[in-house]
């Protein structure tokens, strides 16, 4: 009996082979960054130029970066399944959208996007921000910050990610270590209402135990595998 209602949680390792880098990985984003001064509210209160800064490496490397076949294949199986096809990412790369996925859940936020701390505006930003920037809303100067999840925030369209994983009889998880919560914790919510689940990635992650299944391997080769099985009748 083929999935209908399909999640797919994405992490960093989807969008490693498009030359951004990943978190946990041995020389990754926190091994380079201390996390407290540059993932928290606390970091940006102390020093809102290096949060900045921060970002501003990061977008830029996002413009240079492409999407891979791994997001192509996401794209393609949200496009042809003929279930619902739920795809939640923990990035906060445009990859999925230029790779033409239909509809992302970008828990985490965006990196290209603004948000304004003192009102909470929300607006497109593609280049890089500054302490002497405002608020296109409200005119404040200094409250500018970049529209993504810090430790210690609430993630964002959380009742609906709940609703459809409460839903979903197939959650895969994509390049991600199951380090980080709430959405390391899908994977036991989706089993606990009788889901299957499948994990693909590298090597395994820290909730390897609660997957039935695992892919091992660099996602641009086995997700796209993954997905010509799951349109070519194999789901
Ligand atoms: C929350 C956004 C309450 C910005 C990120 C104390 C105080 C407050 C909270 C906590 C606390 N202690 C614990 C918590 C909870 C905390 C948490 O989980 N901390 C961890 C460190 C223990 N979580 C939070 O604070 C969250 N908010 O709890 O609010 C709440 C709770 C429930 C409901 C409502 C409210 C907010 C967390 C979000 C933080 N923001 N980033 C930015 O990107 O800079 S987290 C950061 O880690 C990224 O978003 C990233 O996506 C995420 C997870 O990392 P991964 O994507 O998995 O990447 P990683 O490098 O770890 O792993 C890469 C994987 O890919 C590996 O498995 C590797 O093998 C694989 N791979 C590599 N190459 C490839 C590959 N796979 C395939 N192919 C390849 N080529």
């Amino acid at each position: 009996m083929g999935a209908s209602r399909i999640v797919i949680l994405t992490g960093a390792g989807v969008s490693a082979e498009s030359g951004l880098g990943t978190f946990r990985d041995v020389g990754g984003l926190w091994d380079q960054y201390d996390l407290d001064e540059v993932a928290t509210p606390e970091g940006y209160g102390r020093n809102p130029a290096l949060v900045l800064d921060f970002y501003n490496a990061r977008r830029a490397n996002c413009r240079k970066a492409a999407p891979n076949p791994a997001h192509a294949a996401i794209a393609r199986l949200q496009r042809q399944h003929r279930g619902r096809v739920t795809l939640v990412t923990q990035n906060i790369d445009d990859l999925h959208e230029r790779a033409d996925s239909p509809e992302v859940i970008h828990m985490h936020g965006r990196l290209l996007r603004a948000l304004c701390a003192a009102c909470g505006h929300q607006w497109g930003w593609a280049g890089d921000m500054g302490l002497g920037d405002h608020c296109p809303s409200c005119a404040s100067v200094g409250t500018v910050r970049p529209d993504v999840v810090w430790f210690g925030e609430m993630p964002y369209q959380m009742e609906a990610i709940w609703a459809r994983i409460e839903d979903c009889d197939l959650f895969v998880a994509i390049g991600t270590s199951g380090a980080v919560y709430p959405a390391a914790g899908f994977v036991a919510d989706a089993r606990d209402r009788g889901a299957r689940t499948l994990e693909i990635n590298l090597e395994p992650s820290d909730n390897a135990s609660l997957f039935d299944q695992r892919l091992l391997g660099p996602a641009g080769e086995t997700v796209p595998v993954w997905v010509e099985g799951m349109l070519g009748g194999g789901e």
